[in-house]
């Protein structure tokens, strides 16, 4: 896939704002703070459009940016941040979950792991929840820079183990925001869920 240009096209508190260009999409999830943000300006080669901080939870809407005036990547709001209220939380929750069983134009996930972690509760909730939508999703291992070889061997596999049947090679990529590692591995694969039919 190569990116010829990338727009910020809107927020929207509700999928059902969508501009209804009829555009196919594709969402980006992840807990807060994992590197959701900085994966999408990465792979568009662009420095600042989605909108990234060292404080959690900044992003609380949806923002749609439009890929080659014929795309949507739709960044979603990060769960499982601790700090916000149960009702903010609550919201979030219905936003996102709102947003991934109904869009009717969302072709794949890309569910964003922090390299360094164990899958959390709420991942595996969430990679149920997609699993019962049958949305296809692609596994980002990001912040890959924070880490030796040897340690992303040994995350790898234990991500591999705790995510049993769900695990697929092909959809399982290591990345990083800051050396670019595995930048066109996530292209291709978007590429891929795009234009597979
Ligand atoms: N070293 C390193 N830092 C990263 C990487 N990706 C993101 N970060 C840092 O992690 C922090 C959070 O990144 P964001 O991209 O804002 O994360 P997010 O998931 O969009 O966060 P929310 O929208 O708040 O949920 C920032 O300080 C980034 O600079 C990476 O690959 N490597
Ligand atoms: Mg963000």
């Amino acid at each position: 896939m190569i990116i010829k240009t990338a727009d910020f096209f809107k927020s929207a508190a509700s999928w059902k704002d969508y501009p209804g260009e009829g555009f196919p999409e594709v969402a980006f999830v992840g807990k807060s703070n994992v590197g959701k943000s900085s994966l999408i300006n990465t792979i568009l080669n662009r420095r600042r459009l989605a909108k990234t901080s060292s404080r959690p939870g900044r992003t609380q809407l949806l923002n749609y940016f439009t890929i080659n005036k014929n795309i949507f990547f739709v960044d979603l709001p990060g769960y499982g941040y601790a700090k916000v209220s149960k009702s903010v939380k609550k919201t979030w929750g219905r936003m996102v979950e709102d947003y991934l069983k109904d869009s009717e134009n969302l072709r794949c996930v890309v569910l964003i792991l922090d390299i360094r972690r164990l899958i959390t509760d709420a991942d595996h909730q969430l990679i149920e929840f997609l699993r019962s939508y049958n949305i296809p999703v692609i596994y980002v291992l990001t912040k890959s820079d924070k880490v030796s070889n040897n340690e992303i061997f040994r995350q790898k596999a234990k991500l591999k183990k705790s995510l049993g049947d769900y695990y697929d090679e092909d959809n399982f990529i290591i990345f990083s925001a800051l050396s670019k590692r595995g930048k066109e591995a996530v292209l291709g694969r978007i590429d891929d869920f795009l234009f597979s039919d």
